[in-house]
């Protein structure tokens, strides 16, 4: 499941692309994370509201997107890259890792909806991927 050099060419021009959107895609994923599989409300109960598109749900959105951008820049060693984010996951958040495939799938619908066709199955493949080991990478420290 790594990513061949022909996927990871792929994701960073994409995300090149969607970067400036990065706020807008994040809010729009996490909302329907929230509203789609809606356990993962609990991580969220110090929110005041978690309703889609609302001020912390927007706000957090866009630190998300960040920080798939910033796994962007260190996707040839994600292991490593992402350590302490993993940690905080693990051990402070306490985040089941299953929740971030569903993140991830609301990634890739939201990225499907604002892009249409430049969104070719290619792309999908090397970003589906590419979350995949995110994911990974993020529950590397539950181990
Ligand atoms: Ni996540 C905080 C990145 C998936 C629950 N998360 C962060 C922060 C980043 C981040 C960056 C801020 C860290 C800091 O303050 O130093 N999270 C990511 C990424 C993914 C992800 C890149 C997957 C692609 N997080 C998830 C998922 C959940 C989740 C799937 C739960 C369903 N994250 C949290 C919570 C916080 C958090 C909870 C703290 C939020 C708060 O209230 O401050």
């Amino acid at each position: 499941m790594s990513l061949s050099a022909k996927d990871k060419a792929i994701v960073k021009s994409f995300f090149a692309k969607v970067a400036g959107r990065a706020e807008e895609i994040g809010n729009e994923a996490l909302s329907r994370t929230l509203v789609v599989y809606p356990q993962t409300k609990t991580y969220f109960a110090h929110w005041k509201d978690l309703s889609p598109g609302s001020p912390m749900v927007r706000k957090h959105g866009k630190t998300v997107m960040d920080g798939v951008l910033d796994a962007v820049e260190k996707m040839d060693d994600l292991i490593t890259g992402l350590f302490t984010l993993s940690e905080l996951h693990a051990f402070m958040l306490r985040v089941d890792p299953q929740n971030f495939k569903m993140l991830s799938h609301n990634i890739l619908v939201v990225l499907a909806m604002l892009y249409g066709e430049e969104f070719t199955p290619e792309v999908h493949l090397a970003v589906d991927k590419f979350l995949a080991n995110v994911a990974l990478a993020l529950s590397e420290k539950y181990r």
